[in-house]
């Protein structure tokens, strides 16, 4: 059975749906958020095994998101109508809620995975590393040493902060750290691929049904 989830977060700054299957496979969405607006609606991409759409209203965060999925294993829709007349701080923070919430939903009681995961990712010259636990201790220390002020409209400020805005609410903890490189597009996504890398390895399963804690519990 797919470990699946579908949260929708609604406030006064944003609008947010997302549907996550996290070992891939069809998902359809019933309603989307841009419904009578079709102009901002995308197509679903489906690739193989994979059904992935992200419309953040922000490019580059869409980027990030795509390659975090695709990486992953995961099928994903990400929907926000966000306050983006302000700046792209509440959008950019709130997927990243609903994200780490969809996470937790669809991960449920925590057996049978190998809970730890490293994913290392090169993109030319930029290079990064992420270690994840499955631990439901949530922590993240993201060092990305990014030095532009944005990318396309995403400040490069805001993503550590989604990082973080995932980890906290999805109960993981996570560092993650680009090691080298000069450009700032392929520091970030090479961040963000090493991420999926590492949670595709911690969610994956052992083929026992083990808690991995000496606890017992996680
Ligand atoms: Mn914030």
């Amino acid at each position: 059975m797919a470990r699946f989830a579908h949260v929708k977060r609604i406030t006064n700054e944003t609008q947010v749906q997302i549907i996550l299957s996290i070992d891939g496979g069809p998902i359809t969405l019933e309603e989307s958020l841009f419904e009578g607006s079709s102009d901002k609606e995308h197509a679903l991409q489906t690739t193989g095994s994979q059904t992935i759409s992200v419309n953040s209203g922000i490019g580059f965060l869409d980027h990030m998101l795509h390659a975090l999925a695709k990486h992953s294993g995961w099928s994903m829709i990400v929907e926000c109508i966000g306050d983006t007349y302000i700046d792209d701080h509440h959008s950019v923070e709130d997927i990243g809620i609903a994200l780490g919430e969809a996470f937790n939903k669809a991960m449920g009681s925590v057996r049978g995975i190998k809970r730890f995961g490293v994913g290392f990712a090169p993109l030319d010259e930029a290079l990064s590393r992420a270690v994840v636990d499955i631990s439901n201790r949530p922590f993240a220390v993201v060092e990305l040493g990014l030095k532009r002020e944005k990318i396309g409209d995403l400040s490069c400020e805001m993503i550590p902060h989604f990082m973080e805005s995932f980890a906290t609410n999805a109960r993981i903890t996570m560092h993650v750290d680009c090691l080298r490189g000069f450009n700032d597009h392929h520091r970030s996504e090479s961040a963000f691929k090493a991420l999926a890398i590492a949670i595709r390895e911690a969610i994956s399963y052992t083929g026992g049904d083990e808690v991995p804690s000496t606890k017992g519990v996680l």
